[in-house]
């Protein structure tokens, strides 16, 4: 190759390179409403493909306390081998659990926060709940994706920063029942970006 030849063959890499990387990411803007037509406020959506997963990374910092009895959020989202620690912000003692196949593990009788915090290594729901206190349900929803979101009070969420691309669409509810599948569709992100609207059925009360 000739030395110009050398320099077209260099910055068409350089194009390719700009073309195919995050300069080209975007929003996407979902909407959230229930078999009623009224938004859904705090929906996790997320944008699942073989890229996504491959882009997403365990998160830092991630924590589940328990504060005057309740779980602290109510719902966490976390990406898969995500360390999460679960603080007793409490004087009473708390006694973690979950059955569920995404996690199951036990923090017996505690104050404090636990030495070991606990890896979330497999996509799914982990309900937890308490030993001591019935009434305490919380959630930890673990994702195989970085691209995800939790819609406000108006039923939306944006998610940025979006590559181009095919996912598949999923919307999660912790008032789904016991359970159940996150709903999913289609979605293709295009350069500028993309919308969706999502009807979520079977909402409980
Ligand atoms: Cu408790």
């Amino acid at each position: 190759m000739t030395p110009a030849g050398q320099f077209l063959a260099a910055a068409a890499t350089v194009l390719v390179g700009l073309w195919s990387g995050a300069a080209l990411a975007a929003n996407v803007e979902v909407s959230v409403r229930d078999a009623a037509g009224q938004p859904v406020p705090g929906a996790v959506v997320f944008l699942d493909s073989p890229q996504a997963a491959s882009a997403a990374k365990p998160l830092q910092g991630a924590e589940m306390a328990q504060a005057n009895k309740t779980f602290v959020p109510g719902v966490l989202v976390v990406t898969k081998g995500t360390s999460v620690a679960f603080p007793n912000r409490d004087t009473v003692r708390h006694h973690v659990y979950s059955f569920s196949p995404a996690k199951t593990f036990e923090l017996k009788l505690y104050t404090g926060t636990p030495a070991n915090p606990v890896v979330f290594d497999r996509a799914g729901v982990a309900v937890l709940g308490c030993n001591i206190h019935d009434q305490m349900v919380g959630w930890v929803l673990v994702l195989d994706t970085p691209y995800h979101g939790t819609t406000a009070d108006s039923g939306m969420v944006t998610l940025p920063n979006v590559p181009p691309g095919n996912y598949t669409l999923r919307t999660w509810h912790s008032r789904l029942p016991p359970g159940a599948e996150a709903a999913s569709q289609p979605l293709r992100v295009g350069a500028g970006g993309a919308k969706a609207s999502v009807g979520l059925r079977g909402l409980q009360p």
